[in-house]
């Protein structure tokens, strides 16, 4: 796919901001050269106890500080809920929809109001306080969101796990937070299938004595042990609990969360966002990126446990009195049109997933689709990983039938919202790049030494400088934050991302730059070929990772999964090479493919390459942990097909 294919704003969207391309340049200029004056105006998006008066005080040399409004005094919770009661108390804040399609609930943001002051004063009367840490291992139900604003409304810090990590894993987080007191469910639904939540819990907890409540949401009324010295029912608690409690008054840079991420090298980090510049920038870029309007629904798929649900469920659309949509359950559960009818029984204008949902949708074919109406849709995102323009192309085409603008949006943990992005409405899109940076966001593309390059050119992703979502450090670990993201690139935030920059001055993230292979003296993103290899009719998903080669230093080793339905053959093996060849040219054909019936990825769908590149290099004696794996037994299959032999 190559740059010349751009997409124009569909005639058929019409934004509620007149904003165009020169509107965005001028703004985008205003808020890089004053960023001062730009943040003082931004930073009244949300409601301040004390204004600020301070707006930017940031340094990434050094000891890197970082802070944002420092001053102001603020409540995250108060943002996302009081504040609406007066104009929108009966309107609803959360839909929440249950695995079962038969299950969905609507909560105004009374009843959020409620529900929250009542668990924040249970956790008061447990005797959580401001900057105490709460761990909460929950699926996909409304409580998980109550839960995180109980936190921030008592000035708590929450870190929420995965619902999908084992129990080792939440031993790790817990004992890094320190946390007294865990929130979790009895099981959790998903896909059909029931998640033993509070077991897990109960193997964690042996190794975590300092844990002394546990709050247990019945979701299924399953079995489950009870230790009644420290177990005690949500529902029974709540019960009692008074629906008056007043939101604390937070600094700025007091913090609001805790988010454990993983990185290339050592155990998850615990990312730091704080309340003022988090906040602030969760619900500007919603507002903007999503062109969110009064009373619609926005739908994004993703879980509370990673950050995407953090901004882009909880924060960013209820500091906007949003009515914003939780999901239980799997994009192919009843069946693949799962999504298309939660669309239409909601009537979702905004909807928001990842590319591993695309490709995975795409391979059951239209016929889900053709069940469906999606008239609601108005707006598409995307997020996660760099989205081939085969799947790109797709959602637009199909899922959005032309009609509506993709906003594929690159961000982090690390960064707490979107950094680039399309502004929907004000800049015509190319399949698979993230156009342009979000107001306020710099960024450089620098060489492996450090120096920045200019015009269309490609390297390691950098920022120049601070903006007010940015990760203020690694909980408990300054030095380490220090080292990861400033260290490789003095006075810059290194993203760990390579980039292109295309004479449009268009951003396309090509992949982590440890996915970065040298074949030949020549330097290829992995997603380039993985790109070519998915634009192939009959390649549903492929992964793609350099091993040693003897002669050329790194060859290419491409694992392919197959169309649901093709067979796999000596002669595709073939025709998959020569397509490469013609894609991209001959210096990115495949030494080696693998037929691959599925890839190793993590719960929240990012392919773990590190497996791969052991598996290729024929080491897969030492593949590391494993334990982070959607289906640990993926990795079996590859072993014993590897090619490299
Ligand atoms: C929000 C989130 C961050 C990494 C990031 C990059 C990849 C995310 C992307 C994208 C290309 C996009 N990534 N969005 N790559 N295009 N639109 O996913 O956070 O889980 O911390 O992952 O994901 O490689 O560095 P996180």
């Amino acid at each position: 796919m190559s740059d010349q294919s751009l997409f124009p704003v569909p005639p058929g969207f019409a934004g509620s901001k007149t904003i165009d391309a020169a509107a965005y340049e001028r703004l985008y200029r205003r808020s890089v050269e004053e960023p001062d004056a730009f943040w003082a105006e931004q930073g009244k998006i949300v409601d301040w106890i004390k204004p600020f008066t301070k707006v930017k005080n940031t340094q990434f040399t050094g000891d890197v500080s970082i802070k944002w409004f420092e001053d102001g005094v603020l409540n995250a919770s108060a943002n996302c809920i009081d504040r609406h009661l007066a104009t929108r108390g009966d309107q609803t804040a959360i839909i929440w929809e249950g695995d079962d399609p038969a299950q969905s609930r609507h909560i105004t943001y009374r009843e959020l109001h409620e529900q929250v002051s009542k668990l924040a004063n249970v956790l008061k009367a447990r005797g959580v306080k401001k900057g105490d840490r709460v761990t909460i291992y929950l699926p996909m139900i409304p409580e998980a969101a109550f839960a995180m604003l109980a936190c921030a409304r008592l000035g708590a810090i929450h870190s929420v796990v995965f619902g999908g990590f084992s129990p080792d894993s939440l031993v790790g987080r817990i004992q890094d937070a320190s946390s007294t007191v865990l929130i979790t469910a009895d099981e959790g639904v998903r896909g059909g299938r029931k998640v033993p939540l509070k077991a897990n819990a109960d193997v964690a907890l042996k190794s975590c004595p300092e844990v002394s409540t546990v709050l247990v949401v019945r979701r299924t009324g399953g079995q489950i042990a009870w230790d009644a010295s420290r177990d005690v029912w949500y529902h029974e608690a709540l019960a009692t609990a008074s629906a008056d409690c007043p939101p604390e008054p937070m600094g700025a840079e007091d913090p609001l969360f805790i988010l454990y991420t993983s990185g290339s090298t050592g155990k998850p980090k615990g990312v730091l966002h704080t309340t003022g510049g988090y906040l602030v920038y969760a619900a500007l870029t919603h507002r903007e990126i999503f062109d969110y309007r009064d009373g619609e629904v926005y739908w994004c798929t993703a879980d509370v446990g990673w950050v995407t649900g953090h901004s882009y469920i909880l924060y960013g659309p209820l500091a906007n009195g949003a009515t914003t949509l939780m999901f239980e359950g799997v994009p192919n559960y009843p069946d693949a049109a799962r999504f298309w009818q939660v669309v239409d029984k909601h009537k979702v204008s905004i909807f928001y997933t990842a590319p591993t949902a695309i490709r995975a949708l795409m391979r059951e074919g239209l016929e889900p689709l053709e069940r469906t109406s999606r008239q609601s849709l108005r707006l598409l995102g995307s997020v996660g990983e760099p989205i081939n323009p085969e799947a790109w192309l797709w959602y637009h085409e199909h899922v959005g039938a032309g009609r509506c603008p993709i906003v594929d949006t690159w961000w982090q943990t690390e960064t707490g919202g979107i950094l680039i992005s399309p502004l929907p409405g004000a800049i015509s899109t190319k399949p698979g790049s993230a156009t342009k940076p979000f107001f306020g966001v710099k960024p450089v593309i620098v060489d492996a030494e450090g120096k920045e390059l200019t015009g269309a050119t490609e390297g390691n992703l950098c920022i120049a400088d601070s903006w007010p979502g940015q990760m203020r450090t690694i909980f408990r670990d300054h030095p380490r934050f220090v080292e990861t993201y400033f260290s490789m690139y003095p006075a810059r935030y290194f993203t760990g991302d390579g980039c292109r920059r295309d004479e449009d001055g268009y951003y396309w993230i090509t992949g982590r730059v440890d996915d970065v292979i040298n074949v030949a003296g020549h330097r290829l993103g992995t997603a380039e070929i993985e790109s070519a290899l998915v634009a192939h009719e009959m390649v549903a998903e492929a992964a793609v990772v350099g091993y040693p080669h003897d002669v050329k230093g790194q060859g290419i080793y491409a694992y392919v999964t197959l169309m649901t339905g093709v067979e796999p053959t000596e002669e595709l093996r073939k025709e998959l090479v020569a397509w490469v060849r013609r894609e991209i040219g001959p210096i990115a054909s495949p030494d080696l493919i693998q037929w691959a019936p599925g890839l190793p990825k993590t719960r929240s769908g990012k392919i773990m390459r590190r497996i791969l590149r052991k598996i290729a290099a024929n080491e897969q004696g030492s593949l590391g942990d494993t334990s982070t794996l959607a289906d640990p037994a993926v990795v079996d299959g590859l072993i014993e097909n590897r090619m490299n032999r």
